[in-house]
C-alpha cells in the first residue's frame, strides 16, 4: 500500500516545499494532503500556490490564507502577519486567489481502515486553535468520531496517543519552530506514522525577501528554526 503525506504552514517558502515535494517522491506517496497556511511571512506565494494547485494536493485554509482571503490581510494579534499578508495581497494572482476563498476548514479521509479529520487549528476552532497540549479529556469532550485528528498552526511536530485518540503535528514546512530549522512533513504509512525533517537552501529564500524589501528580523530565523521574535 502506497503512503500518505500530510503538509502544512508553508508560508510563502517555495524553497522549502519544492525540498519537501522531491523528498516525499521519494516515499512511495500516493496522495498529498495540505493543512493550510500557504501565505503569509515569505515572498514566494504565488509561487507555492501555483505548485500546489498543478499537483492538486487536497488544502484545508489556515488563518493566514482566511486573513488574506476574506479579512483583507488583517491578523490584528501580529503586525509583522498583517504587513507580509497585505503585501502579499497586492501580488498574489487572482486564480491563486481564488484558490485560498474555496478551501475548507475541515478535511477527512479513510486510509488502511483508520478514519482521519484534519483542520489546521484545532476542534474547538478549525482556523485558528493553538493545539498545544491536546489530552484525553480534549478528544472526549469534543466526542470525537475518528481514529486520528491531524493539524498544523503550531509550527510544533508531534505524534501522541490518548487511549483510542491518536494524534499528529505534521509541522512547519516553511517557518520551523522547534529549533530544528530543517522543513517538516508527515509521513503515513500503512502501520506506523513518522515526522520527516528534510533540509533545503535557506539562502534562496532569504534572498529572495532581501530582493523583494521586507525586513531581515523575519527571514533570519529560518536559520534557527525558532518563532519570530524568539
Ligand atoms: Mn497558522
Amino acid at each position: 500500500m502506497k503512503n500518505i503525506a500530510v503538509i502544512s504552514d508553508i508560508h510563502g517558502n517555495f524553497p522549502a516545499l519544492e525540498a519537501v515535494l522531491d523528498d516525499i517522491s521519494q516515499n512511495n506517496v500516493a496522495q498529498i494532503i495540505c493543512l493550510g497556511d500557504l501565505v503569509g511571512f515569505y515572498c514566494m506565494v504565488n509561487e507555492v500556490i501555483d505548485t500546489i494547485r498543478a499537483l492538486e494536493i487536497k488544502t484545508i485554509i489556515g488563518n493566514h490564507d482566511y486573513a488574506l482571503a476574506f479579512n483583507n490581510g488583517v491578523i490584528a494579534r501580529s503586525k509583522t502577519c498583517t504587513f507580509t499578508l497585505q503585501r502579499q495581497l497586492e501580488e498574489i494572482s487572482s486564480e491563486n486567489l481564488f484558490f485560498l476563498k474555496n478551501n475548507q476548514p475541515n478535511y477527512n479521509f479513510e486510509y488502511a481502515g483508520k478514519t482521519y479529520f484534519c483542520a489546521h487549528g484545532g476542534l474547538n476552532d478549525a482556523i485558528d486553535e493553538y493545539l498545544h497540549k491536546p489530552n484525553y479529556e480534549y478528544f472526549e469532550k469534543a466526542d470525537f468520531k475518528y481514529d486520528f485528528l491531524l493539524t498544523g498552526h503550531t509550527h510544533l511536530p508531534k505524534i501522541l496517543n490518548f487511549g483510542n485518540y491518536n494524534y499528529a503535528n505534521s509541522g512547519s514546512v516553511g517557518q520551523p519552530r522547534d529549533k530544528n530549522n530543517k522543513a517538516s512533513y508527515l509521513l503515513i504509512k500503512e502501520d506506523e506514522m513518522l515526522i520527516k525533517r528534510v533540509a533545503y537552501n535557506i539562502d534562496k529564500i532569504v534572498t529572495q525577501m532581501k530582493k523583494s524589501g521586507y525586513d531581515d528580523y523575519i527571514s533570519e530565523i529560518l536559520y534557527r528554526g525558532v518563532r519570530i521574535g524568539e
